[in-house]
């Protein structure tokens, strides 16, 4: 038996591209996560709202990712654009401003999310604005809105843009790692061919 492993890693690294769809409400915070995770520092305080979607590329061990930053506006009535993106993602990462008071949003936009995309698609979830007064810690978000959650998931506490700029970047490299990670393993076993 013969386990062929190592040309499908190799096959995956140059060919596909990975796609992760930025996801969530308005002013979280994804387009000042994108512009971290492609610049390695933090966004000018005079982003813009994203209209429809943009499209970032990140290289991360040699490997090419589709950053897709839709914008929040649209809620759950996503453009049929927009949809596309989500139903053709490798991974989602779900963000939250922790220093908002209700959640019940974001719980009924993850019950949409289940609706649309396999669960076998990981996610990870952000908590940003971690430098915020009252701002929620990532547990308050375990217990609440993911713990009817069945897809492969983490969640980081995250500072995007901190307006002081001290702890502005924290977590965002160190979660969208996790995902990659999760995304490229996923990847390599349904690949895995096993032949006698
Ligand atoms: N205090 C604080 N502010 C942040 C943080 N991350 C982003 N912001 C601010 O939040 C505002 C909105 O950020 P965006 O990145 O544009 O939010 P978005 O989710 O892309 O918004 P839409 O495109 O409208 O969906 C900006 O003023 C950012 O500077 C953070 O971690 N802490
Ligand atoms: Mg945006």
């Amino acid at each position: 038996m013969k386990i062929m492993v190592i040309r499908e890693l190799k096959t995956i690294r140059k060919n596909d591209v990975v796609k992760i769809v930025m996801m969530g409400r308005p002013k979280v915070g994804k387009s000042s996560i994108c512009f971290f995770l492609s610049n390695g520092y933090p966004p000018p305080p005079s982003l813009h709202p994203t209209m429809a979607f943009d499209l970032h590329s990140v290289k991360l061990e040699n490997q090419e990712i589709i950053l897709v930053d839709l914008s929040g506006q649209a809620g759950l009535f996503v453009a049929e654009i927009q949809e596309q993106f989500i139903k053709n993602a490798d991974g989602i990462m779900y963000v939250v401003d922790s220093s908002e008071h209700d959640f019940s949003p974001d719980a009924q936009y993850l019950t949409y999310l289940d609706d649309v995309i396999s669960i076998q698609v990981p996610m990870v979830f952000l908590a940003n604005k971690q430098d915020q007064e009252g701002a929620k810690p990532p547990y308050f978000f375990e217990r609440s809105i993911l713990n009817t959650i069945r897809r492969n998931y983490r969640i980081y506490g995250t500072v995007a843009a901190d307006p002081r700029g001290i702890r502005s970047g924290e977590n965002i490299e160190k979660a969208f790692e996790w995902l990659f990670k999760t995304i490229i393993k996923k990847k390599l076993t349904s690949t895995i061919q096993i032949t006698r």
